[in-house]
């Protein structure tokens, strides 16, 4: 197998991998100007409700989403203008929710409600939460979890008073979050950092059903703690199926026969990761795994590569790989290449410096380094 194929069946792998994620339905509900733009821009990948397309479905309502994304935000407006909207509001959203269910499709299903209060604001409408609390009543049926967003919550201590408030409501909701979206500047000297996505993340990981969890992993920009703990878990997944491989030895030519699992770990992770990788990209990061920039052949090269790198695998008995050392490999190329998704999530990596030859070194380098088990 040449690495030009190897890349292909990788890029297919991946594509395959995002095309069959099912789609995460959010409702945004709030006022305008309390900040749900600038929430879905902070914790969504790609600056999604500035460069999504926006098609009206209802009166009070668009749906936000973007080629490649497995998303649609519906995103409320005209909130703020009085009581007949904000029952036309509610009315829309219950049709929205029933018609989700009757379609009996997870796509079509709104998967959760933001609702979202400014916090800047001293004091909560009574109107606001007797809304929420009509909607939870309505909500009895269908159950889609709702989450109450404390926007632009500059001061966590005011922040937490008013969370207090809500909760002494006693509504039927799954928590109430404070979050500051973007960084926000007091003046020249003091600036208060974003916080709080990464907690809202965790809570909808918690509410949503499973079937929607690798999908919120690739949306979402907000928990790179998610991704790498999603990815990890693919590597022990594909590092079980490499030990069910080689419980019979495999001779060390025939160690491409490993070669799916861990395509099939690759395309997870980069999946988890949210990334669209180009063809060049893919080829470079496939390239510095297989070692040596020239191989035009994996198996034996590859493998007599890895042995030399990983301590402990030297000493491969009888010229076969076991379970144990075939999963030990996987388990070193998955972290490899968590580290280097890692490193491109954090714009350590860049896409265009892996079309140089320092970025390409610096790629080998990396990837080295976790072969042998160092820590960065
Ligand atoms: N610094 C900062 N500004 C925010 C934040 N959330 C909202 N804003 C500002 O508040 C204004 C209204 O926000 P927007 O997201 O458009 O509200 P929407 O009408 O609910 O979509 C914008 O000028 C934002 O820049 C935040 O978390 N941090
Ligand atoms: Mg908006």
């Amino acid at each position: 197998m040449d690495i030009n194929q190897l890349v292909d069946d990788c890029i297919n792998a991946v594509h395959e991998r995002i095309r069959n994620l099912n789609t995460l339905n959010v409702a945004i509900v709030g006022k305008t100007g309390v900040g749900k733009s600038t929430l879905v821009n902070s914790v969504f990948r790609e600056n999604l409700a500035e460069t999504g397309v926006g098609k009206p479905v209802t009166q009070h309502m668009r749906k936000i989403s973007k080629k490649g994304m497995p998303i649609q935000i519906y995103d409320t407006k005209g909130f703020e203008l009085g009581k007949n909207a904000q029952e036309e509001v509610k009315e829309e959203l219950r049709k929205l929710i029933a018609d989700g269910v009757k379609s009996n499709d997870v796509n079509q299903a709104i998967h959760c409600i933001w609702y979202c209060i400014n916090a800047v604001s001293n004091r909560i409408e009574p109107e606001e939460i007797e809304w929420i609390r009509k909607l939870t009543e309505d909500n009895q049926v269908y159950q889609v979890p709702i989450i109450i967003v404390l926007t632009q919550s500059i001061s966590k201590r005011h922040a937490q008073e008013m969370k207090k408030v809500i909760e002494n409501e006693n509504l039927d909701v799954v928590n109430v979050i404070p979050v500051l979206a973007q960084d926000y500047e007091i003046d020249e000297d003091y600036m208060v950092k974003s916080y709080g996505l990464d907690t809202l993340i965790a809570l909808m990981e918690e509410v949503l059903p499973e079937e929607l969890e690798d999908t919120l992993s690739n949306v979402q920009k907000a928990s790179l703690e998610m991704k790498i703990k999603k990815s990890q878990a693919a590597v022990a997944t594909a590092a079980a199926t490499a030990a069910g491989i080689g419980a019979a030895p495999i001779p060390f030519a025939d160690a491409a026969v490993l070669i799916p699992t861990e395509i099939t770990m690759i395309a997870s992770i980069t999946a988890f990761f949210g990334f669209e990788l180009s063809k060049s990209v893919l080829t470079s990061l496939v390239s510095s795994v297989v070692g040596t920039a020239g191989a035009t052949f994996l198996g034996r090269t590859v493998v007599s590569n890895l042995c030399k790198m990983i301590p402990g695998i030297g000493s491969v008995a009888g010229g076969a790989i076991s379970g144990a050392t075939a999963s030990l490999m996987t388990t070193a190329l998955g972290e490899a290449y968590i580290a280097v998704m890692v490193a491109m999530f954090k714009g350590e990596i860049k896409e265009k410096d892996l079309q140089t030859e320092t970025g390409r070194k610096k790629l080998a380098e990396l990837f080295k380094e976790k072969l042998q088990g160092k820590k960065r």
